[in-house]
């Protein structure tokens, strides 16, 4: 039975999951859903996994949640080349380091400025606070700041000379802000360079597959402006937004 993974690739981690499946050969099963509409909240979903978050990894009778935890599992499983997740214990930690950081760091604060500036003022008809827009650029700013002087540094990739899981992660969590027309590579010469190689390395062709639907953002603040947000995701976000 093919492996199972629920995806929507508007959700970062999702596209994580579903670049490295898609570059593995890892043959799956896409099972959509549709986070916009809050079918994560539905009974079948509930069935899946009751933490109502994607990705979802279903091998069997097996559930897995948690993108790292996911890529990580599929690595293991399929016995990918050793480049995305070394099995010297040193490469391997630099890769779990930058997987257990980003959560806090690129991930939330891009992900921030991803709904202050592409989909809460279509819903809330209003532009975010200019104080807290700036608060969440500035975070943001560290964040790329730190990845470049820690994580990268003056490598080609984050681990050396070959791309690995980390890679993969960060690109696409950077593309999240990036999708409502925030340039974070200028004036980053380093960081638009390495960008290069990693869009490389995964084709060009394959990138641009998983990044559509989230580089159609206006699509995205339609929906949520002529539906509202699910009543779960409302809540957090009201918070977020306050
Ligand atoms: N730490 C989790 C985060 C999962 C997560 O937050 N997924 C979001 C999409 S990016 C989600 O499903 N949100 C639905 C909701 O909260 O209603 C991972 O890496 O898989």
């Amino acid at each position: 039975m093919a492996l199972e993974l629920y995806l929507d690739l508007h959700s970062q981690p999702c596209r994580s999951v579903y670049t490295f499946a898609k570059l593995a050969n890892i043959p799956f099963e896409f099972k959509a859903v549709d986070l916009a509409s809050g079918e994560n909240y539905g009974e079948g979903f509930g069935k899946v996994s009751i933490i109502r978050k994607l990705p979802v990894l279903k091998d069997g009778a097996f559930i897995l949640t948690e993108s790292t935890a996911i890529l990580q599992y599929l690595v293991q499983k399929y016995s990918t080349p050793d480049h995305w997740y070394p099995a010297d214990l040193q490469k391997r930690a630099r890769v779990d380091e930058y997987l257990s950081w980003q959560h806090t760091n690129i991930r939330a604060h891009g992900s921030k400025v991803f709904w202050f500036r592409g989909v809460l003022p279509a819903v809330t008809g209003a532009q975010v606070a200019k104080e807290k827009m700036d608060s969440a650029l500035e975070d943001l700013n560290m964040s790329l700041k730190l990845f470049e002087e820690k994580f990268l540094q003056d490598r080609p990739f984050i681990v050396g000379d070959k791309i690995s899981l980390a890679d993969l992660v960060a690109i696409v969590e950077i593309m999240q802000p990036v999708a409502t027309g925030l340039d974070v590579f200028e004036g980053r010469p380093a960081l638009s360079a390495w960008r290069d190689r990693v869009k490389k390395e995964i084709g060009v062709g394959l990138f641009d597959e998983a990044h559509n639907v989230i580089m159609n953002v206006a699509s995205l603040s339609q929906t949520f402006a002529n539906k509202g947000l699910p009543e779960a995701l409302k809540s957090r976000i009201i918070k977020m937004f306050n």
